[in-house]
């Protein structure tokens, strides 16, 4: 099975809430490693960057606003198929119609503060752990 690594922010709503470990605790628990993490406050020029593909959606300043509102955890998770199973254990976007048993299915019901973000390609991984991780 092939290893991948993707990146994962546990996003401000997530972190004020007191989530920060049971989100992570899920990923852990599913077989997931945990290779990279830190605490940050992000800038907007670095919110903008990160979500870039979403420039021209007419939610893009809520966006940006929403994730440097507060401190977000950046993780760098690993395993089999990671970005995959990352995307399953979030559930879909909006967390009204996520399922219960994902992330966002049991603690979210407001779009935008969504709890987590999760890479949703080999492509994207690559360029987000880039941004994030510039170590490696
Ligand atoms: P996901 O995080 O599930 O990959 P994307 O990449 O389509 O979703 O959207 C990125 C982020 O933009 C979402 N996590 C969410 O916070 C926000 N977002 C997406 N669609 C909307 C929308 N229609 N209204 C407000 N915010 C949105």
């Amino acid at each position: 099975m092939a290893e991948e690594s993707t990146l994962v922010i546990v996003k401000p709503d997530a972190v004020r809430r007191g989530l920060i470990g049971e989100i992570l605790g899920r990923l852990e628990r599913k077989g997931l490693r945990i290779e990279g993490l830190r605490s940050a406050r992000l800038a907007k020029e670095l919110a903008e960057r990160h979500y870039e593909e979403h420039q021209e959606k007419p939610f893009f300043g809520e966006l940006v606003a929403f994730i440097t509102d507060g401190d977000v955890v950046l993780a760098k998770v690993t395993g089999p198929q990671a970005i995959s199973v990352v995307r399953a254990l979030m559930g879909p976007t909006d967390p009204r119609s996520a399922p219960p048993g994902t992330i966002r299915g049991d603690f979210g019901t407001i779009i935008t503060a969504n709890l987590i973000h999760g890479s949703d390609s080999p492509e994207s991984a690559a360029r987000e752990l880039a941004l994030f991780f510039p170590e490696g």
